[in-house]
């Protein structure tokens, strides 16, 4: 899976050196390239097993923190990976096969103000459900965030769930495009200084900015 690339220019602006959107082993030139990516399964339901039992990583996050757009620009796929244009809509958990190696699970946002309150607590007790019991465990949760936003009550819960259950976790600040480039990393380690022990990475969508980094994360826990 891993590509020596002498091409592997990081995606977005050049940074500064130690700031959070640099990978940790650059020298390494390590490349993870998605040359193929597939839409497996959506449930609703509680089976999160598969066939091929190929591990799972998953994204959790809010209605509308970006986690469609976040696997979409890791995949390259823009089309397979459908950005709502009315947040909230998804309610299913959708798997995506990389490389035939391993699945990115996209889940329904959480905390959509325009759902019901009922229907609102149904999808968080359902992620919580799934956190706590699923009959497949992913390798990591990557919490997406709206990194202009910051971390809100709701994903300190989901926060709490992840890390009572003991799951490998990383924050993704998205988004990160909104704020201005000059005051980024600061922002990143901000949330960093918020969430303590677990690792956040700046990233957005929309430029790529730290598309290196989160391959390499994601890579690290396959
Ligand atoms: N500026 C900016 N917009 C983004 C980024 N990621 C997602 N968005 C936008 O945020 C909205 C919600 O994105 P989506 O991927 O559907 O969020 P999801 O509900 O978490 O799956 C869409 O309008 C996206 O175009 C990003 O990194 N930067
Ligand atoms: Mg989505």
């Amino acid at each position: 899976m891993r590509t020596k690339s002498p091409n592997c220019e990081p995606a977005g602006e050049a940074m500064p050196s130690g700031n959070p959107f640099e990978s940790k082993s650059r020298s390494s030139y390590i490349n993870m390239k998605i040359f193929k990516a597939e839409f497996a399964k959506g449930i609703i339901g509680g089976d999160y097993s598969t066939k091929d039992n190929l591990p799972q990583i998953a994204f959790l996050g809010r209605s509308n923190s970006g986690k469609s757009s976040v696997i979409g620009s890791l995949t390259g796929k823009k089309d397979l990976v459908r950005t709502s244009k009315t947040p909230g809509a998804t309610i299913e958990a959708n798997f995506f096969r990389i490389n035939d190696a391993f699945y990115l699970v996209d889940f329904p946002g959480y905390g959509f103000a325009k759902r019901s309150v009922a229907a609102r607590n149904r999808m968080i007790k359902r992620i919580f459900w799934y956190l706590e019991e699923s009959n497949v465990r992913p390798k990591a949760i990557f919490l997406i965030i709206d990194g202009e936003v910051g971390i809100t009550k709701l994903d300190w819960e989901m926060i709490r769930h992840i890390n009572d259950n003991k799951h490998n976790l990383i924050i993704i600040a998205n988004k990160i495009d909104k704020v201005a480039s000059t005051k980024r990393a600061n922002r990143v380690l901000e949330i960093q200084e918020e969430v303590k022990e677990v690792q956040v990475l700046g990233y957005s969508a929309k430029t790529e900015q730290g598309k290196e980094a989160l391959f390499e994360k994601i890579e690290s826990y396959l």
